[in-house]
């Protein structure tokens, strides 16, 4: 709750004060962090978007990054993909794009990359900073020639959860192009590990643990989040009634 507010406190400082108390109030806040109102609400109020997250030194990085949630997906797919070392694994870029693209590991790392070492927050109350290596998502989604009609993108991932459900997240254009936004495959200088989300995650920097979507199988371009799943964008968002806009 206080690092959400914070993100607020970033931009609109004239609507500071009322803006304060009306976050503490829970329908108000459901509403605004919600994905159909945030977008709408920090555009009147002209929330500076395009901000960077910090970015810290190699000697600050934690000498161990602990796992959460899935820490082995443990399905026959994923299985059979983890003993081929993933060379059989491929991410889709699908829905509201011109081209739907499959690509390989192999292509992700031709791929220009960015690398930054940043802090994972978990609203569970642990931190980790690592250096992660990937490719931006805007590559990826100026590759596949998003169309206009695109409002977010959808992460799909290859982990079932305790009802069967696949674990998924989704994000919309501006964290999408967020030059610190990236489709990560190393954390601090090696592949991935399965328990960090093998072979693929998100790291959206400036959000909190949970949309940092591992076990990437697909990401799809959509123009709205209600007919997927539970209809909040993500999976703790539908189960657990967390933020959608999840600002640290
Ligand atoms: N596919 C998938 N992604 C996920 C999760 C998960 O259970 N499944 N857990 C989320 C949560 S709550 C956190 S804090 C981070 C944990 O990432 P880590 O395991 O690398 O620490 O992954 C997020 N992404
Ligand atoms: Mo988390």
């Amino acid at each position: 709750m206080t690092l959400t507010r914070r993100t607020l406190l970033l931009g609109a400082t004239a609507t500071l004060t009322g803006c304060d108390r009306l976050v503490r109030n829970e329908t108000f806040r459901e509403a605004l962090f919600s994905a159909e109102n945030f977008h709408k609400w920090s555009q009147r109020h002209l929330m500076v978007r395009d901000a960077m997250a910090r970015e810290f030194h190699p000697d600050q990085i934690s000498p161990i990054f602990r796992a959460n949630g899935t820490a082995n997906p443990n399905t026959p797919a994923y299985k059979a993909l983890w003993r081929s070392g993933f060379a059989d694994w491929r991410l889709s870029v699908r829905g509201l794009v011109e081209r739907p693209l499959s690509l390989s590991l192999a292509q992700l790392h031709a791929m220009p990359h960015r690398e930054q070492i940043t802090r994972h927050d978990c609203v569970e109350g642990w931190s980790a900073i690592g250096k992660w290596r990937g490719v931006p998502l805007r590559i990826l989604l100026e590759g596949a020639r998003l169309r206009s009609s695109a409002r977010y993108i959808v992460f799909h991932c290859a982990d079932t959860m305790g009802n069967g459900q696949p674990y998924y997240e989704s994000i919309d254009l501006d964290d999408a192009f967020h030059p610190q936004t990236i489709l990560a495959f190393a954390l601090n200088d090696r592949p991935l590990s399965v328990a960090n989300g093998a072979p693929l995650r998100a790291r959206v920097e400036r959000q909190l643990g949970y949309k940092q979507a591992k076990y990437l199988m697909g990401i799809e371009a959509v123009d709205t989040l209600s007919p997927i799943a539970g209809g909040k964008g993500g999976y703790w968002e539908d189960h657990a009634g967390y933020d959608w806009y999840a600002g640290i």
